[in-house]
């Protein structure tokens, strides 16, 4: 499976901690390459965003060489500053009240940002699952 992040000028991925997986950063592409089981793959990427990403999709994903699917970003560093804050939670809110359609804070990703995506940045900003912010990587 590759993850291209090349059309998402506005996020910068720094690892894939969970498991270990290869990033691959030659301008003009970012991309990730995991490898799937028989089930599927479930994987963390760091990583934050600085300003939108916009409404469409901005990433792909190709699974055995297939076509590239589109795939929709969301980050809860939103200022890549001090992991996830207050800063993040206002960012959130004003996609929510002035571009419900933003990817970033869409988490979990139907399409608009609503009181859910809310409440999911919420939970990882009591629960300090994000407290830093890691150095840049591509
Ligand atoms: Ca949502």
């Amino acid at each position: 499976m590759v993850l291209d992040f090349t059309a998402c000028p506005g996020l910068t991925i720094y690892s894939v901690p969970t498991p270990p997986q290869p990033i691959t950063c030659p301008p003009p592409t970012r991309t990730v390459t995991a490898f799937a089981g028989p089930g599927g793959a479930i994987f963390t990427i760091g990583g934050c965003t600085l300003g939108p990403l916009g409404a469409a999709p901005c990433a792909t994903v190709s699974v055995g060489g297939g076509p590239p699917a589109p795939l929709r970003i969301g980050s809860f560093d939103l200022n890549c500053a001090g992991g996830v804050g207050a800063g993040d939670l206002a960012i959130c809110i004003s996609d929510f009240v002035f571009a419900p359609a933003e990817q970033r804070s869409d988490y979990n990703r139907d399409g608009v940002v609503g009181a859910g995506d809310l409440s999911l940045l919420i939970a990882v900003f009591v629960g300090g699952g994000s407290a830093v912010t890691c150095a840049p990587r591509c």
